[in-house]
């Protein structure tokens, strides 16, 4: 393999560190974040008593938590790779960081000692009608800890962005619009890193400005009640910056298939114009497809539904189908050492393909009106996240811990992760499809099989991601010391 395939700049060892301080604290959040999950599961198989006012508390820093993790961990990935070819400054990196965990400190207080429990989508006037749970200074604490983080993520889109253009001179460059429409040789594109950390700066720059704005109305909304605006437009804005958001995380962390497979498979991994048309025209979805969230608001122009069912169908496939085939081809017959790190990457866009399917048919109107409320959604986006965005992510964590680590229980994680976790999202989809409504603390009798099923799924899946994130973090001295940078 050619050194321009795995990028010509090294990593200095204070980025390093900085990467594997992000892993730690994501593991460590993760694992948090999954007993939440657990705990809810748990509750609504009635096999521990968990006081509803807990549950929709637990709910809220479940679901902001996860987000927010999966956004940081994401950004770990990408700005390891991202900086083996473009100029990228650490400080702006560990300054994110910072903002992360100013956020979520807020967060966490705002839920655990405040009582806010509006879930993560804030959506308006929420916050402010708490029915005296909450009180106003806690949803104040909730919308200023999802700002700092917001703050945190436009600071390092932004510094990317910069080295990308320092580098590439445009973001049409960076993303390979040339190439995707065959107006420039295909071997003349940026590596899959660039394209990728362009389009994921391109969106989520925008997201976060629609974000804010939002925020900011909000909070200025809890303090002066008398400044309304219309909660149509805020849904819209809320739901645009939210699926950017949670879409962009997989956009960063599937760079670790791009970037870790090829090291296994010793091919450089394949790009032609297709790959670099399927990221220009994801960048330019993931931006409009978000009324599939509004399908139930009858005021929504029809217009904007019809659209956002129409760009459903097609939004995550082009990347997607580059990425499964890329994937294929490059270990295909390539004689490659499966071990759980590549497993794991490799698992990750299975994973992503599969809950592609459930999220298309929910993003059908006709189906979407039977569909909306139930767990057939967070089956959906479980999958493609805990297996997917998840996976690849781990995938990274244990590629970039090392071989040299003391336990070599890996593979247990690796299976216990994905057994437990197929039950668990299966068991969200088959209560889906039977009606069980999503966000429920208390569940009728009936519904209850599916709830058990689901607590153990979670519970395998979370004894596997904790053998995977302990491994990483025992053997995290060994791996900051460094070892063959040109290899990890
Ligand atoms: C073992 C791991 C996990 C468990 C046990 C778990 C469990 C749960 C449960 C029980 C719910 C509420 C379902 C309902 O509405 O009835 C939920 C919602 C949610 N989960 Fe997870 N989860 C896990 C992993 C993840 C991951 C990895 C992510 C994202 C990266 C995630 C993101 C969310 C989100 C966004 C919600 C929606 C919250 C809301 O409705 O406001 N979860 N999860
Ligand atoms: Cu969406």
């Amino acid at each position: 393999m050619t050194t321009e395939a795995i990028g010509t700049r090294s990593t200095p060892i204070g980025a390093r560190t900085a990467v594997l301080a992000y892993l730690a604290v994501s593991g460590v959040v993760l694992l948090l974040m999954m007993l939440f999950g657990a705990t809810m599961r748990l509750a609504q198989a009635q096999w521990i008593s968990l006081d509803p006012t807990w549950f929709y508390i637990i709910l809220t820093m479940h679901g902001a938590g996860m987000v927010g993790i999966a956004g940081l961990s994401g950004a770990a990935v990408m700005w390891y790779f991202v900086g083996r070819y473009v100029p990228v400054s650490t400080a702006v990196f560990l300054a994110n960081l910072g903002f992360f965990l100013v956020g979520a400190v807020l967060i966490l207080g705002s839920g655990f000692i405040g009582g806010f429990a509006a879930a993560w989508t804030f959506l308006f006037p929420l916050p402010a009608h708490s029915g005296s749970l909450w009180s106003i200074n806690a949803a104040a604490c909730y919308l200023f800890g999802l700002i700092s983080i917001g703050v945190g993520f436009l600071l390092l889109h932004l510094d990317i962005v910069r080295g990308i253009l320092s580098v590439y001179g445009g973001l049409g460059a960076g993303l390979g619009f040339k190439q995707g429409f065959g107006l420039a040789p295909e071997d003349t594109g940026p590596p899959p890193a660039v394209a990728a950390s362009t389009m994921v700066a391109i969106v989520n720059i925008v997201g976060i400005v629609f974000g804010a704005a939002i925020l900011v109305m909000s909070l200025v909304n809890l303090y002066v009640p008398s400044f309304t605006f219309n909660a149509l437009v805020a849904k819209n804005m809320i739901y645009l910056f939210g699926h950017i958001f949670i879409n962009a995380t997989i956009y960063m962390a599937v760079i670790a298939v791009y970037e870790i497979l090829p090291r296994y498979t010793h091919r450089a991994w394949k790009t032609n114009w297709a790959f670099y048309l399927a990221w220009v025209m994801s960048t330019l979805m993931v931006l409009t497809v978000y009324p599939h969230h509004l399908l139930m608001d009858f005021a929504m122009p029809t217009w904007a539904l019809v659209a956002g069912q129409i760009i459903s169908w097609l939004s995550g496939l082009p990347v997607l189908l580059v990425t499964a085939f890329g994937a294929l081809t490059n270990t295909y017959r390539s004689g490659l050492k499966w071990d759980a790190a590549s497993g794991l990457v490799f698992l990750g866009v299975a994973g992503w393909a599969i809950g592609v399917i459930p999220a298309i048919l929910d993003g059908t109107i006709a189906i979407n009106s039977v569909m909306h409320n139930t767990q057939w959604v967070p089956g959906h986006f479980h999958t493609y996240l805990l297996l997917g965005m998840i996976a690849m992510m781990l995938g990274f964590m244990t590629w970039l811990g090392g071989a040299k680590s003391p336990l070599g229980l890996a593979p247990v994680g690796f299976w216990l992760y994905l057994v437990g976790g197929s039950i668990f999202v299966l068991a969200f989809l088959s209560a889906g499809s039977a009606s069980v409504p999503r966000r429920y603390a208390v569940h009728l009798q009936a519904w209850l099989p599916y709830d058990e099923i689901g607590s153990i799924g979670a519970c395998l899946a979370i004894a596997g991601v904790a053998i995977l994130v302990v491994r990483f973090l025992a053997g995290l001295r060994s791996a900051a010391a460094g070892g063959d940078d040109s290899v990890r």
